[in-house]
Parts: C-alpha cells; structure tokens; sequence
C-alpha cells in the first residue's frame, strides 16, 4: 500500500486508455535535503581544518541513488546563520537553471522536483557566484542514477565505490587563484588528500577492499575547478569504462580514461582470481597525482565483507 502511495503514477494517459489509475513498476519518489552549511571541515588525515563550504557538513555531499524513471523531491535549506547565498545544480535533472539552480538567499529554502531520465553517474554542486569559490570551498557531490535492470552488457558488481577528487585550495577567498588555476596545494580523494592510501601518506589508515576476482565497480566525479582526470588503475586494466555510467556507452579495455572537469564515468576493475594483489587507482596527471590522487584498492580473501556495499560505497 506504501509503494503505491508513493509511486508515480501516469493516471491522465492510462485513465484515458482503461479507466484505471495505473501505477508505473517501481517508480519512486527519492527525498533528498541539503542544508548548506558555512562551517569547518577536517581537510585531511592528519585532522587539519578548513574553512568549507558544505551540504550538510561533509565533502562530498550525501549520496544520492535513484532509478530511472524515478521523481527526485529535493529541498535545499539555507540555514539563517550562513552569509551567503547558496544553491543546487544537479547534472542529472532536465529543468530550468533560473527556476530550479537559483540562489537561495540566508534563512530561506528550495523545493522541486525532477524525473530521474537517463542512466549514469553525475556531479551536483553548488551554482552561486562565484561559482569557482563555491565548488573549491566543498559544495558538491554525487548523484547516481542506476538502470533499471542490470544486463551482460551491464554486470551486477560485487562491490562498489565512490570517488569523488577535487582541488585544495588553502586560500580560500582567493578566487582569482581558482579561477586561474594558480596556488592549489592537494588533490582530494572524498575531501582528503590520499585518504585511502597509506602507502603515500602515513597518516592514512583506510583501503579501500575486494576479494581477488571480484568485480569492483567504481562511480569517479571529478568535481575539480580547472583539471582534467587521467583516471588509471596502477597493476590493472579498467575491465569496463561506462562513459557518464550509461551502460550504453561501454568501453573495454582501458588502460586510462579521461574525466572532464564536472564529468563522471563508471569503471570496473577485475583483478585477477586465485592471488592476492594491490592496484592504485590514480589520476596519473602528475600535478595531481603526486598531490593525493591516489587510492589503494586492496585484493585478498579477508577482505572486509561490508566494505564497498550498503552504506560504506561512499567512505569519507
Ligand atoms: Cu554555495
């Protein structure tokens, strides 16, 4: 009966046809609040802060999931205490920038609705001026709208992962910089340079896990200002690349695939069954490599079960 209260329903046309009110299989309606939020955020692995801008505190925002032909109902909340003006942009939604993306002043909120269309992984970010600012400063995240139906073409994963990488940028009012691509310090993985890593950073104490041969399937944002992604798996080879995760648009074979900046692909990585192995899925981009663009992805059959399923696809 929830399900059917919830649904979306296409009772004009079908009504029409049979008399009937029919609800569409599945179809549901994904609630999603942000709040912005002016407040300090820990910008790495040793615990030093940062004067972000954020959806509800954290970089990347929360997780969006829906399904194609889903109603996403989405409220942003600009809390009285901010000074600025902040608003919502989602890659996946098809509406009007000044209605829907409009800045939402201090004390005041927004609500719409947008029909989940096309399949993929896509970038949400905050649209206020200066844009630049507004994205350095941590107001983005990741929406992913899966297919309906996985396919032999689109594998159901054993495991998955959100990456999202971003620049650092420690003067945070210079916007000039930003925009000029001048003075950024660090590559983010989920809001922290190496974040999974703690081959390059030893204050990193996460990796991400598989079992050896299972497929990992990673959902990759690049949320920089300025900076293409050169996204490689060190010790392996991208199985599948999903361009925009769409699974018609499927890649195989892939040594290193590009990200554009506010672009997003899907990659899957098999690593090889019967041995234990590590691969560092990197943006082999030097500048941003070597700034923290790395992720250690490790193979073996301990590997912690939960890990890269239920809530732990997005690790912060
Ligand atoms: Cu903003």
């Amino acid at each position: 009966m929830k399900r059917f209260i919830t649904g979306v329903f296409s009772c004009a046309a079908m009504s029409l046809m049979i008399g009937l009110c029919v609800p569409v299989a599945n179809a549901k309606v994904v609630k999603v609040t942000l709040t912005a939020m002016e407040s300090d955020v820990v910008i790495d692995n040793r615990g030093t802060k940062y004067p972000a801008w954020t959806y509800d505190g954290m970089i990347p925002g929360k997780l969006v999931r829906a399904t194609v032909g889903d109603q996403i109902d989405v409220t942003l909340i600009n809390l009285k205490t901010n000074k600025k003006s902040h608003s919502i942009d989602f890659h996946a939604a098809e509406v009007d920038m000044l209605n829907e993306f409009g800045s939402v002043r201090p004390g005041h909120n927004r609500h719409f609705v947008f029909k989940a269309g096309r399949a993929g992984v896509y970038m949400y970010h905050c649209a206020s001026n200066p844009l630049a600012e507004h994205i350095a400063r941590g107001m983005f995240g990741v929406i992913i709208i899966d297919p309906k139906r996985f396919s032999k073409a689109y594998p159901k994963p054993d495991r998955e992962y959100v990456l999202v990488q971003s620049q650092f940028f420690p003067d945070a009012d210079n916007v000039v910089d930003m925009v000029e691509n001048r003075g950024w310090t660090h590559a983010l993985i989920n809001g922290k340079p190496f974040n999974f890593d703690p081959i390059h950073d030893g204050n990193s104490t996460r990796a991400l896990m598989s079992k050896p041969g299972e497929r990992v399937r990673i959902f990759f944002v690049n949320a920089n200002i300025n900076m293409p992604v050169s996204f490689h798996p060190v010790a392996g080879i991208w199985d599948r690349v999903y361009v925009n995760g769409n699974p018609d648009n499927v890649l195989k074979n892939v040594q290193t695939y590009g990200v554009p900046v506010a672009g997003a692909s899907t990659f899957d990585l098999v690593s090889p069954a019967g041995r234990s192995t590590n691969n560092a899925l990197i943006d082999h981009t030097m500048s941003a490599e070597m700034r923290g663009a790395s992720t250690l992805l490790i193979n073996v059959p301990g590997a912690d079960p939960g890990m890269g399923k239920g809530d732990k696809i997005l690790i912060r």
